[in-house]
């Protein structure tokens, strides 16, 4: 494991606290900076990101929650570089590609689940809490989006904790492409792929696990195989009672996907505008489905970090 005596890269900034616990081979949780910036409404996304490391803390683990600020790559933010995340006006999103540009012209951005992943796995964090993987969108014959962030999982040996990919997405299409790039996903006390919002995106999965233990032995027979280093998709529902209404959902998502065509919004816009009118179009429901789903992840990966420094 990378430990703060082996050398890192300068545009690399580790805190101390996450260099700490890397060098004594206690448990980290990296948390992405995207869903603060782009993807929850202020001044909640503060209030959450700030939630969030606290229950990793509580789950026994450190939080290192990363961004690139004046084109270093932190890994580990202290209250003002956090705030400065959720506050600052005109913040980037920052996915794998732009790293070098952000660093070479000491720009500032929140990392999507591609950037934290490899920039996770670069500081030796092996264990990664979001809310909803990115994937392949909605009409992918006629505008090839599909995110950066699975092509990235398919090369980079990290484990990120899910409620399954952004139900925006065409979900079934998004689980075909992480098959073929190799990327492991196994279900966290479910049989059916998550939906994000809603427990079930109504999709199978291969793969069943009960416990982070379980998590922490795929890890290990990852590394014991060898071979590409691929990630490990551990996709954690949101709770049933906790989730979006599915009527509304279906509804709201159908006028939320109209309005994105109509307004011709593309690429990078495309997700946050969409999380944003699901937010707006459900009075504030797909928020608390969200939040409930991203808190449920933090926790299991905690527990994974945990299973994972004991025995690694
Ligand atoms: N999970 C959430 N909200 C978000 C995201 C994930 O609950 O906003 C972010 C992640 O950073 C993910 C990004 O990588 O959305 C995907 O964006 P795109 O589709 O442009 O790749
Ligand atoms: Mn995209």
């Amino acid at each position: 494991m990378r430990t703060t005596q082996q050398p890192i890269a300068p545009a690399l900034r580790l805190s101390q606290e996450v260099a700490g616990a890397l060098a004594q081979g206690s448990p980290v949780v990296a948390l992405e900076s995207t869903i603060i910036s782009h993807g929850l409404p202020q001044p909640r996304n503060l209030e959450v990101a700030t939630e969030l490391e606290e229950t990793v803390r509580e789950c026994g683990a450190v939080p290192a929650t990363i961004a690139v600020l004046d084109g270093v790559a932190c890994i580990g933010l202290d209250a003002g570089e956090l705030k400065r995340v959720a506050t600052e006006p005109g913040l980037r999103k920052l996915g794998f590609r732009d790293l070098p540009a952000a660093a070479a012209l000491r720009a500032s951005g929140a990392t999507t689940v591609s950037a934290t992943s490899f920039l996770a796995a670069r500081a030796g964090i092996r264990v990664f809490a979001t809310g909803g993987l990115g994937g392949v969108h909605r009409g992918w014959t006629d505008c090839q989006d599909e995110s950066a962030d699975i092509d990235m999982l398919s090369r980079t040996r990290i484990t990120v904790v899910c409620a399954g990919v952004k139900s925006i997405l065409d979900v079934p299409a998004t689980l075909q492409r992480l098959e073929t790039r190799g990327v492991t996903v196994a279900g966290f006390r479910t049989d059916e792929f998550p939906g994000f919002y809603l427990h079930t995106s109504g999709e199978r999965m291969d793969w069943r696990i009960e416990t982070a233990d379980e998590a922490a032995a795929i890890m290990r027979a990852q590394d014991a195989l060898g071979g590409p280093e691929t990630a490990l998709v551990v996709a954690n529902p949101v709770p049933l009672a906790e989730q979006l209404d599915p009527a509304l959902h279906d509804r709201v998502l159908a006028e939320a996907l109209a309005a994105a065509e109509r307004e011709k919004i593309t690429g990078q816009a495309i997700t946050p505008f969409l999380l944003d009118y699901l937010v707006r179009g459900t009075g504030g429901a797909s928020l608390e489905a969200n939040l409930a789903a991203v808190r449920g992840n933090t926790r299991i990966a905690a527990q994974i970090a945990a299973s994972w420094s004991k025995e690694s």
